[in-house]
């Protein structure tokens, strides 16, 4: 498998600018290698073992299927895939994404993420222990692929201190017609302005309140007023973008007849390098098992 060294300037432009556009970082055979894969799991798929995924209103919407998928290879589905409890398209058309663990439980995307230039590229920007935390299939369904509202992935994956890294490859090419990722440059200097975070309240349900809260941090300015700054992030299929974790990026709903899939990893710095995982997180593994036995990405995976 080819590895993709980068370069020193191209780290000093991820650390300056928040982001990192790497083109041709995965090769046509792995691109079709993973769609074909994904495929597969669609189609053994049960489509009544799964729930909607939105970002609009994300802390509402936090249910049991999307909270217990950190160690699962679990299927959610376009928001407007549905209507009164029946499906509007075929599985393959209505499927929001797949997550959160296809690194673990599956030999193809496993394979990817193995692959000597993910971790070169991780240890390159700096990571002592990478711990890999995540892994998503984003399918940007034509039509019906849904908005991602602006965000900052160290909101939702936290680590103190942060240290979050997203890898969001394209499999298909990413437009301005299908909904492709835009991003604020520099906006990470401002740091991470919130955390989605468990509510503490254990009587949340029975007081109206959301099982997982978005908290302001003290120290940085929530950054939404800046909205002219997105520059957008065109990709062809097999390039790849690194994000900072406090990088605030988003995408608009793909109301083209194209779709958009994409494969994403998030990673963090682990405890050997000095980070400890939120148990706040809404991402958490099974008692008795904890992230700590994924540091050293990707050999111990
Ligand atoms: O794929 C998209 O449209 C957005 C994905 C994203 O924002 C993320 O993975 O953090």
């Amino acid at each position: 498998m080819m590895t993709t060294e980068l370069t020193a300037e191209q780290i000093r432009q991820y650390h300056d600018e928040g982001y990192l556009v790497v083109e041709n970082f995965a090769s046509d055979e792995e691109c079709q290698a993973l769609k074909g894969r994904m495929a597969e799991l669609i189609s053994d798929w049960n489509v009544e073992d799964t729930s909607v995924f939105t970002t609009k209103e994300q802390a509402r919407t936090s249910d049991d299927h999307f909270m217990d998928s950190a160690n699962r290879i679990s299927f959610f589905l376009e928001e407007d895939a549905e209507k009164n409890g029946m499906l509007q398209k075929d599985k393959s058309h209505a499927i929001n994404k797949a997550g959160h663990a296809l690194h673990i439980h599956d030999p193809v995307f496993k394979n990817f993420v193995q692959s000597g230039k993910v971790s070169s590229a991780v240890h390159k920007m700096g990571y002592k222990s990478p711990s890999l935390v995540q892994s998503m299939y984003i399918f940007k369904q034509p039509k019906i692929g849904g908005e991602v509202t602006e965000h900052q992935d160290s909101s939702f994956l936290t680590t103190n201190p942060p240290s979050c890294l997203g890898l969001w490859v394209a499999l298909e090419d990413a437009t301005l017609e299908n909904g492709c990722l835009w991003g604020r440059p520099k906006s990470h200097k401002g740091g991470v302005y919130s955390y989605f975070t468990r509510n503490t309240n254990p009587n949340w349900k029975e007081d109206g309140e959301t099982r997982m809260v978005m908290k302001p941090t003290s120290t940085a300015p929530d950054p939404k007023t800046e909205g002219d700054s997105y520059v957008p992030l065109m990709m062809k299929a097999g390039d790849a973008v690194f994000l900072h974790g406090a990088f605030m990026h988003k995408s608009y709903a793909n109301k083209s007849g194209k779709a958009r899939h994409s494969f994403q990893l998030h990673l963090v710095e682990g405890p050997s390098g000095g980070a400890q995982w939120s148990e706040g997180n809404w991402l958490q593994y099974p008692p008795g098992q904890s992230f700590a036995q994924f540091e050293n990405y990707p050999q111990d995976i």
